[in-house]
This record gives C-alpha cells, sequence and structure tokens, in this order.
C-alpha cells in the first residue's frame, strides 16, 4: 500500500518519541519542499539543455531530402543526441573572437612539431612526393588546426550541427533568444536573427555532407567530436570539404580524418587541388593557405613555423 509523505510522517510520529519524530517529520518536509522547488524551476524556468523534441522538423527536412526515414528517426532518439542551448549561446557570443596564432611559435610547440615529423615520417614524405605539398607546411597546418591530433574537440559533431540547423525554425530560435541569448550575450534580436538564419543554413548543408560521410565511410553518426563551430578531425575539416577533399592516406579502405595518415594526406590534397604546387613563391603559397582559412594571421603564422621547421630539419 502507498502512503503520502504526509501520512509517512504521522506514521513515524506514532511509533517514535515526540521529539525523534518531530526529527524525521522536519527532514521529510524539507525533502519534499527541494522537490517542489525543482520541479517548479523545470516547469517555468530555463528549458533544459538536452530537447531532442527540437529536432523533430529538422529530422523532416532530413526525410524530405532523400535520407532514410527510419535511420533519421532511430539516430535522433538516441540518448546521445542532445540541443546543447548553452553551447550555442557560447558559440554567438564568441563568434568573433580570435586565437592567439603566437602560441605555435614558441619553443615548445616547435619541438612538438618537431617529433611529430619524425613519427610520421614515411606518411609525410609519401604525401610530399605524390601531391608536391612540403611536410613542414603539413605539419604546420596539423599544429595549428588541433595541436597535432591532441585537440579535436569534445562535442558530437550530430549534436553541433543539428543544433544550429535547427536555428531554422522561428519558435527554436525565438526560445534560444528569450532564455538564452538575450540576457547572457543581449545585443539587437535582429542581429542575432539575422546570425542564426545564416548559421542554420550553412549548418543544415553541412549536416548533410556529414550524414552522407558518416554512411559512406561505415562511421557512427554519434562517434565523432569536433569543434564548437563543426570541425572535424585532425585537420579540422567541414564536413563537405571532407566529401570533396579527404583521401584514405593509409589505405585501409576507409577515410577516418581522425587518423594521422588520412589527415596527412586530405591537407596535402586540399592545397593541391587549391593551387599548390612545388616551386611556388612565398606569396603564392600564402595565397593558396588562405583558402584554407580566410586569416592572413593564420596563413603567415603556417608559413612562418613551417620555414623554422624547415630550418631545424636542415640542421
Ligand atoms: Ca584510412
Amino acid at each position: 500500500m502507498r502512503q503520502t509523505t504526509w501520512e509517512m510522517g504521522f506514521t513515524l510520529l506514532s511509533r517514535h518519541s515526540h521529539w525523534e519524530a518531530a526529527v524525521h517529520l522536519l527532514t521529510v518536509s524539507i525533502l519534499v519542499f527541494v522537490l517542489l522547488l525543482g520541479w517548479t524551476l523545470n516547469a517555468y524556468g530555463e528549458p533544459s539543455t538536452s530537447r531532442p523534441d527540437s529536432y523533430a522538423i529538422l529530422q523532416g527536412r532530413l526525410v524530405g531530402d532523400g535520407f532514410d526515414e527510419s535511420l533519421i528517426r532511430s539516430l535522433y532518439s538516441r540518448p546521445e543526441v542532445t540541443f546543447d542551448q548553452r553551447g550555442l549561446t557560447a558559440y554567438y557570443s564568441h563568434r568573433e573572437a580570435t586565437l592567439n596564432y603566437d602560441q605555435f611559435s614558441t619553443q615548445s610547440s616547435i619541438d612538438q612539431a618537431i617529433g611529430y615529423l619524425g613519427q610520421h615520417q614515411k606518411a609525410l614524405k609519401h604525401t610530399q612526393d605524390v601531391y608536391g605539398v612540403d611536410q613542414e607546411v603539413i605539419t604546420a597546418i596539423i599544429l595549428v588546426e588541433s595541436r597535432l591530433g591532441t585537440y579535436i574537440g569534445k562535442r558530437l559533431v550530430l549534436n553541433t550541427l543539428s543544433a544550429m540547423a535547427a536555428l531554422d525554425d522561428k519558435d527554436t530560435r525565438d526560445s534560444l533568444w528569450a532564455f538564452y541569448v538575450k540576457d547572457k550575450v543581449g545585443g539587437s534580436k535582429d542581429k542575432f536573427d539575422t546570425w542564426a538564419r545564416r548559421k542554420s543554413a550553412w549548418a543544415y548543408r553541412e549536416l548533410k555532407a556529414y550524414l552522407k560521410y558518416a554512411k559512406t565511410q561505415g562511421l557512427d553518426p554519434l562517434s565523432m567530436c569536433g569543434s564548437y563551430a563543426g570541425a572535424l578531425g585532425i585537420a579540422q575539416f567541414i564536413p563537405s570539404s571532407v566529401l570533396e577533399f579527404a583521401q584514405d592516406g593509409n589505405q585501409d579502405g576507409q577515410i577516418n580524418i581522425y587518423h594521422h595518415e588520412d589527415a596527412i594526406e586530405s591537407i596535402a590534397n586540399y592545397l593541391k587541388r587549391h593551387g599548390w604546387r612545388p616551386g611556388l613563391s612565398r606569396d603564392e603559397r600564402f595565397r593558396v593557405l588562405l583558402h584554407y582559412n580566410r586569416s592572413k594571421y593564420y596563413a603567415e603564422t603556417i608559413l612562418k613555423v613551417a620555414e623554422r621547421l624547415g630550418e631545424l630539419q636542415t640542421r
């Protein structure tokens, strides 16, 4: 038989001394108060960060664009799927932040890159011979993109791209604004809406590319982590670049950009396809690197690190 909390309290009163029972009753009352408070905040406070139901419209769009309905439904019903509103808010507020590239030219970073050149010599040399892209340039890119493969981001790529893509829906956008962005970031709603619409269109295209990549390579879409911006792997490619430029460097039959050999060859292929060839001037190399990242500071850092690695290699 079920007892209500209050009945349990009175039962205790009859079984124990009044004093002891009063303490028990007080404890039970506090517990009930805390539970009620929690329920109230949950019902009327901030929405939960885990709201896969926000993806209902998104799933419909994917199915409409030809993705298998049962695969999409089962994917989005898995417990790893979250709608991270705090993550989106942080991304919005940091979107104009710039990375300090000087950290990659320090002696410690250069030493680590030299170690990487030695450790992956076979793949780097082979790639340099086949693609005509200097191994020092590939290493410098891997250093800056993922600290030589040691920092590839902790967010599930599917969640990052899905959350951004879901901002296409006005209600989802308004909810994110009302509960998070308005107070935590501020600024104008119009500016936020413009950003959200542009970002959601981009993210939806990248999400489709990502699902296609996972499917063709037999990878679980919920097994890959990436940056808050949706870049993945050692080379931090966006999914559409993965589809177009990534290579199976270790020739194991799968393009896996979390494997060093595959990442090394993918970077070389990307640069070659954007005009890199042996004998380019420094200025021409600089311009090819701007295709990888539009920041001039980025391109300059890659060249500087690669030149330093070249000097140390020839000593
Ligand atoms: Ca491979």
